[in-house]
């Protein structure tokens, strides 16, 4: 039997069975089940006859959630933390072509997950120690989420490392090459607090890390850890790895085998060959800042070293690699159930479980390290026709930037004006009307100076 004309026949149906099909394969199955479930809803709404579309998947060979009612429950926040309020979301889902009456969802929830009332999207009653969510009527393909608040409240575990770097570097080495590069405190790209630690991604080879300045000895417990990253590099020629060592750094080991979430992203592959050459690594962009765990309970009884390590090839630099929020603490995974039941007979449960770490201390009473202004380095250098500069202000101000000779002779201006705090400014130098050589751009403001070298080359 052909599937298409017991389909709507729209566009929309074809793209949600070609989505269908692919998520068929993929291992998350919750993620199948909601393209699955959108599908027959915007199935249904063109008038699909929706039992004949089971019948004809199920002779295909998908593997189809159930019909009737279903739901789903997941934290509104990727990363949990102890102490912390935390967003829980219920999403129920009909399934089937008969409305669904006085449908009601029950939460259990364990002792350090504690209701906070006044928040849920939804009307809520506390019985018997359960929550009870009352969703009342659900129409045909119909569905209806509610959220609602806990505290996760504090467990005993170790907590070994928990830095946010609004104190510097104090807890790590970084040492620098013969060129000067290396990690530094930067102010201008937090993810939390002022500061990060950030390694700048170089237009030539470089191999930087920032290592734990101390071994710390891991507890019986359940450690990980955790950190939170915004990088933006060239895709497979730069980027970074984590690294453990249990011999006080004469050796090191790739934590990727232990990543429980946000692991590597993709494989160093540069035509020029890299430190990190056919290694798995944070490459690429991560478009904005991501919470990555490693599961370090293989350590426990050692004491390691942790290191984060950028490695660049030779030619082409971007932004760099931000780590802020460093935690390496035990977590504690808490299990929640969640039943549904309905009038007309329904009864679906499902339980989910959440991992919850320490949270990073942030001290607001610290004072701010002193910041100017920020520039990165100019790229690609060297150059052909045209290089780009990015620079940032912490004041308004009036901002000169020049290029200059070998001699130090002025060969032109790119930018004078005004420029706001806070906000990037790039600027394109032109190279087209310059013989090749070593240039010179200097950028002057009210309450700093830089001079940065680059080099047109055709
Ligand atoms: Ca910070
Ligand atoms: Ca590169």
């Amino acid at each position: 039997m052909e599937i298409w004309p017991v389909l709507g026949r729209t566009l929309t149906d074809k793209a949600a069975l070609t989505a269908i099909g692919m998520t068929n394969r993929d291992s998350n199955q919750n993620d199948y089940f909601n393209a699955f479930y959108l599908a027959l809803r915007l199935m249904a709404a063109s008038g699909a006859q929706i039992d004949q579309v089971y019948q004809i998947l199920v002779s295909r060979g998908y593997t189809l959630p159930p019909k009737g009612l279903s739901l789903v429950y997941q934290a509104g926040e990727p990363s949990l933390n102890f102490d912390k309020d935390a967003e829980m979301k219920v999403e129920i889902n009909n399934n089937s072509s008969e409305t669904k009456s006085s449908v009601k969802v029950t939460v259990s929830l364990p002792n350090n997950m504690v209701y906070q009332d006044g928040n849920a999207t939804c009307p809520t009653s506390l019985l018997d120690g359960k929550l009870v969510l009352t969703i009342g009527d659900l129409a045909a393909f119909g569905f209806k989420t509610c959220s609602f608040v806990v505290r996760l409240q504090n467990q005993t575990g170790n907590r070994y490392v928990a830095d946010d770097f609004e104190q510097g570097l104090s807890q790590w080495v970084a040492p620098k090459d013969a060129r000067n590069f290396g990690w530094t405190v930067n102010l201008m790209q937090p993810h939390g607090g002022k500061a990060s630690a950030f390694v700048q991604n170089q237009g030539e080879a470089t191999d930087l890390t920032l290592t734990l300045a101390k071994p710390i000895k891991l507890q019986v417990g359940s450690p990980i850890l955790s950190f939170w990253h915004y990088y933006n590099t060239e895709f497979y020629s730069d980027g970074g790895v984590v690294e453990v060592s249990v011999d006080g750094g004469n050796n090191w080991q790739d934590l990727d085998s232990k990543w429980l979430t946000n692991g590597y992203n993709g494989k160093i592959t540069s035509t020029f060959a890299t430190p990190l050459t056919n290694r798995k690594a944070f490459t690429g962009s991560s478009q904005k800042y991501v919470n990555s765990v490693a599961d370090l309970s293989s350590y426990i009884d050692q004491s390691i070293l942790v290191r984060f390590r950028f490695a660049s090839d030779i030619v082409t630099g971007i932004q760099g690699w931000h780590v802020d929020d460093v935690l390496i603490a035990d977590q504690a995974t808490l299990s929640s159930e969640v039943c549904l039941t309905a009038q007309e007979g329904d009864q679906v449960c499902t339980k989910s479980n959440f991992m919850v770490v320490f949270s990073t201390p942030v001290d607001a009473e610290r004072p701010a390290l002193p910041i100017t202004h920020e520039m990165e380095k100019i790229w690609p250098n060297p150059f052909k026709e045209q290089a780009n500069l990015r620079f940032r202000v912490a004041k308004p101000q009036k901002v000169n930037v020049t290029l200059h000779d070998l001699l130090g002779r002025h060969v032109g201006e790119v930018f004078s004006g005004m420029v706001q705090g806070g906000d990037w400014q790039s600027l394109k130098l032109e190279g087209a009307t310059l013989p090749n050589g070593v240039y010179f751009c200097r950028i002057v403001g009210e309450d700093f100076s830089e001079v940065q070298k680059m080099v047109l080359l055709r």
